[in-house]
């Protein structure tokens, strides 16, 4: 029998955490023959409905579930993590400036980047999903040097999804025939998802679609926006789809990109396509035996390059407002 894989996932009493938990223990973040141990990490006032969560859990008799701690203490959270899902973490409250914003989350991530160097397993494999994804992983990036750059992500899978739903509605075709779609830059409404090398049904997607008003008056704001009108229909932000995008990044992350296939990944830049080094910020990736490297050595047109630009721009913002603030 496989040795259980230890999944840390913080802010497992939220509303991502619960859409998450129940999946992760029924095999589709690591595979339907992995066995998991689950750490809940969460915030003292947050540990009873944590433990309410974990009894449901139980509830599920799932087989490959093999346990189940949960702790407010991210040493303890960390201690042997294989894989950690970052999920909590500080919302924007109504009238919070950008800087009050950084350092309310720089105190969530710099503790778990630095329980994450002293405890985790030699293969970590972190992904952040709290907002602002993106530099909240730069944060714990920095916390954690002995761990190498590669083990930290951020998520831009929901947005690669939601960006190949939209592309396959508007060409008429399945889910499955829309491939090598990109979302370039930060986790926020600068962000630009890429059509240009995508293909639908084996043809270039830009070709077929033939709409540049469609791509720059609709596709780009709707995935762009698409978590704010989620709040707007639903009353309540994504939970459901971010959880799935979740489980997506790291199964595709552990188990590989299909052949003729990409995902997107926000990763620690080497200064590829013009993005600062260091930076975390999302590209095209593929992934084969839990490693990813960026696709290299696609074109990019002008109208891609200035979008690219502004959404790196705004982590450029970002990394230095974490740096004046001391957090990195
Ligand atoms: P909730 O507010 O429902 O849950 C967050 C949980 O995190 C709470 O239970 C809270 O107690 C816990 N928490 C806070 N500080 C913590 C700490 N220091 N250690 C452990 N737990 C802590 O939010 P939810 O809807 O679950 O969303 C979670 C995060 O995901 C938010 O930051 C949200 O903005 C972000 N999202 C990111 C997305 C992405 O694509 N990258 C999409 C969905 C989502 O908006």
């Amino acid at each position: 029998t496989r040795t259980p894989v230890n999944v840390t996932v913080t802010g497992a009493a939220g509303q991502i955490g619960y859409a998450l938990l129940f999946r992760i223990a029924s095999g589709h973040l690591l595979g339907a023959d992995v066995p998991v141990k689950l750490r809940l990490l969460e915030i003292a006032p947050a540990l009873k409905a944590a433990e309410g969560t974990a009894m449901e859990l139980d509830d599920c008799a799932f087989p490959l579930l093999r346990g189940i701690d949960i702790t407010d203490d991210p040493n303890v959270a960390f201690d042997g993590a294989n894989v950690a899902l970052l999920v909590g973490a500080r919302p924007r409250a109504k009238g919070m400036e950008r800087g009050d914003l950084l350092a309310a989350n720089g105190g969530i991530f710099t503790p778990q980047g630095k329980a994450i160097n002293g405890h985790a397993a030699d293969d970590i494999k972190v992904l952040v999903v709290g907002n602002p994804a993106n530099t909240n992983a730069l944060i714990a990036r920095s916390a954690a040097p002995d761990v190498p750059d590669d083990r930290f992500t951020a998520m831009t899978r929901l947005d690669h999804n939601r960006a190949i739903s939209q592309l396959a509605q508007k060409a008429g075709v399945g889910v499955e025939d829309v491939k090598k779609v990109t979302i370039w830059g930060n986790h926020s409404a600068t962000q630009y998802p890429d059509i240009f090398h995508a293909e639908v049904a084996g043809r270039n997607a830009a070709e077929v679609v033939n709409d540049e008003k469609w791509l720059a008056e609709e596709f780009i704001p709707t995935v762009a926006k698409r978590g704010a009108a989620i709040i707007e229909a639903r009353g309540a932000s994504s939970a459901a789809s971010a959880a799935n995008a979740a489980l997506d990044h790291m199964h595709t992350w552990v188990n590989g990109t299909a052949e003729g296939d990409w995902t997107s990944m926000g990763i620690v830049s080497d200064g590829s396509y013009g993005v600062p080094a260091g930076l975390i910020s999302s590209f095209p990736v593929t992934t084969k035996d839990g490693s990813f490297e960026i696709v290299q050595g696609l074109e990019i047109n002008d109208f891609s390059r200035a979008r690219i630009d502004a959404s790196v721009k705004e982590l450029e913002e970002e990394r230095d407002a974490v740096r004046a603030l001391g957090l990195i």
